[in-house]
């Protein structure tokens, strides 16, 4: 307890974070934030803690992701952050909002040695929009909100801030204390003017496509995006896996994705998920335009384009898109034929997939499990689906309804979806949350399940379990050949039984047909859930036109 006309740096902080709304911090804990765990009681923080600092970050960012508010995770000082570092990773190709609060060695220790110290917003940098290091006791509340404010303005993503020990234990005189402000900076609208060019453009095109990125992915990005192509007869599709366009969820796109002459980019960048509009995946005179939050993005299209970019405009990407549909209510747009043609690219799926079984006594095919998956995943429109890992994953993306979906995005780093599942329930208190994922991606962060049990937080995680990491095994055996294969095998653990064994239910399915009741099962149990299921080890779906 501290007396209120004097508040530690950490009261400070844990205020700060409720001031703002942030009631709920992802961690791990360790010498350099035990006072912040201190301060967390008389600010009435939930301290949510996990098994490894990954998994703080990785809920954080799914808090982000889900919400839409920034998610926080706080973990202590030296191997603690440098742990939590690689999760950065997947929050920033995600575009999720969230700030990483790091304990850190005390100032008079910089530079001298001192326990777990190193250059923590160094280390940081590369993984997130901003990363820097607390300079007083007195502003740690007005650089909590500063880094808020950059994780949610603009194009969003992850901050990294580091708190030293000394900072936190100082006493400040409440007349002293520098407390947030709360708020996002907007990025600038699109002008009625540049709305009408593109849009102009739109019309004028004969085949365009729209292309948006993870910050319309959620529920009601899409729903948006969704109106934008009715608007304007254009297709509109989300690119957020690495597979970019030729990712499952998307059917035949990759192939009719050549015939475009105008791609629209709306928060979304001019990377390796688009295959940079060149190369033998697209027309050589396709032309470009580029909306976006971001300057260095817009820069980096009209680079990238030479000469093709036909317009580019730094704005916010909701209001963008608000905008264009309001406008393109005065626009007349060519006939349906090319949005329907790239709808039924879009929904195509091999007639073969709904009868498709597997050759393998004990094993199931993927195309049996996500058939018998999907009326569970269909039923409920408010359902979260995580999907996680390589060929196992893809099965699913292609074959279950994308609503309410999170996946690895396009930093294609596997691992995260046990602990999104945690925070998906922590946001969700009702929603059907199922996970999809393979065996080797469970490894990862196992240990997440004993968190689920602590904290009460029931979620059906359907495995894959074909004793392989496959991805990479199906690499080699493209590349390499069938004799040049190692180094990827597992063994078919059973994973069921350790979950049950942590507290959770466990299910083991070799045979279709028992698959129905296992998931029955499981969403009665009330627990964390792992499905086991043993599949054959089958290369992920390509769909061709
Ligand atoms: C953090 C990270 N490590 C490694 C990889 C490379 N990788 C991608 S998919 C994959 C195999 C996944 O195996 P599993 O979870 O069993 O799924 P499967 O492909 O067998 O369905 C690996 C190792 C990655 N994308 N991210």
């Amino acid at each position: 307890m501290v007396e209120e006309n004097a508040l530690r740096g950490a009261d400070i902080v844990a205020r700060s974070l409720a001031r703002l709304g942030c009631e709920r911090v992802f961690t791990l804990s360790g010498n350099h934030i035990m006072s912040i765990f201190d301060a967390a009681i008389e600010a009435k923080l939930d301290l949510v803690h996990v098994r490894h600092e990954a998994a703080a970050v990785h809920m954080a960012d799914a808090w982000g992701r889900l919400t839409g508010k920034p998610g926080i995770a706080m973990v202590t000082g030296g191997p603690g952050h440098a742990n939590a570092v690689g999760a950065l990773y997947t929050a920033l190709g995600a575009e999720s909002p969230m700030v990483l609060l790091s304990g850190h060695a005390a100032t008079w220790e910089f530079g001298r040695g001192g326990f777990q110290e190193i250059r923590q917003a160094d280390m940081a940098a590369p993984v997130s929009k901003a990363s820097f290091t607390a300079t007083s006791a007195a502003t740690l509340g007005r650089e909590i909100g500063e880094a808020i404010r950059i994780a949610t303005s603009g194009r969003p993503g992850p901050v990294h801030l580091s708190l030293p020990s000394d900072l936190l234990e100082e006493r400040v005189e409440s007349n002293a204390i520098v407390w947030p402000h709360g708020g996002a900076s907007a990025a600038p609208a699109l002008s009625d003017a540049v709305a009408d060019a593109t849009l102009a453009a739109i019309a004028s095109a004969a085949r365009p496509i729209i292309f948006a990125g993870p910050q319309l992915s959620n529920v009601s990005g899409r729903a948006l995006l969704a109106r934008l192509e009715a608007a304007t007869q254009t297709p509109a599709v989300i690119l957020e896996s690495p597979r970019g366009i030729a990712d499952a969820t998307l059917g035949g796109f990759s192939d009719l994705v050549r015939r475009a002459d105008l791609i629209v980019l709306i928060g979304k960048a001019l990377d390796f998920t688009t295959k940079w509009a060149s190369g033998s995946s697209f027309d050589p005179a396709v032309r470009l335009i580029s909306i976006d939050p971001e300057a260095a993005l817009v820069e980096r299209a009209s680079k990238e384009m030479d000469g093709r970019l036909v317009l580019g405009s730094i704005a916010d990407v909701r209001g963008a898109a608000e905008t264009l549909i309001r406008r393109a209510a005065s626009v007349k747009f060519r006939e349906a034929g090319w949005l329907k043609e790239a709808r039924a690219a879009l929904d195509n799926r091999p007639a073969a997939w709904a009868s498709i079984v597997s050759q393998t006594p004990g094993r199931l095919h993927p195309a049996q499990v996500f058939r018998a998956l999907r009326p569970y995943i269909e039923r409920d429109p408010d359902t979260v689906l995580i999907c996680d890992g390589g060929e196992f994953a893809q099965w699913g993306q292609s074959m279950l309804p994308v609503r309410r979906r999170m996946i690895n995005g396009v930093a294609g780093s596997i691992g995260g979806s046990l602990s999104f599942a945690n925070a998906a329930r922590l946001a969700e208190p009702n929603a059907p949350i199922f996970v999809v994922l393979g065996d080797g991606t469970i490894g990862f962060h196992f240990t997440e399940f004993e968190t689920a049990v602590r904290r009460k937080l029931p979620f059906v995680a359907v495995l894959g379990n074909d004793a392989l990491w496959n991805a990479e095994s199906q690499i080699q055996l493209r590349e390499y050949g069938r004799e040049r294969m190692h180094g990827c095998d597992l063994t078919p653990a059973r994973y069921d039984l350790a979950v049950a064994a942590l507290g959770g239910h466990g299910e083991y399915v070799e045979r279709a047909e028992d698959l129905a009741a296992a998931i029955e099962r499981s969403l009665a149990s009330g627990k964390p859930v792992c499905i086991n299921v043993m599949i054959e080890s089958i290369a992920a779906p390509v769909i061709r036109l």
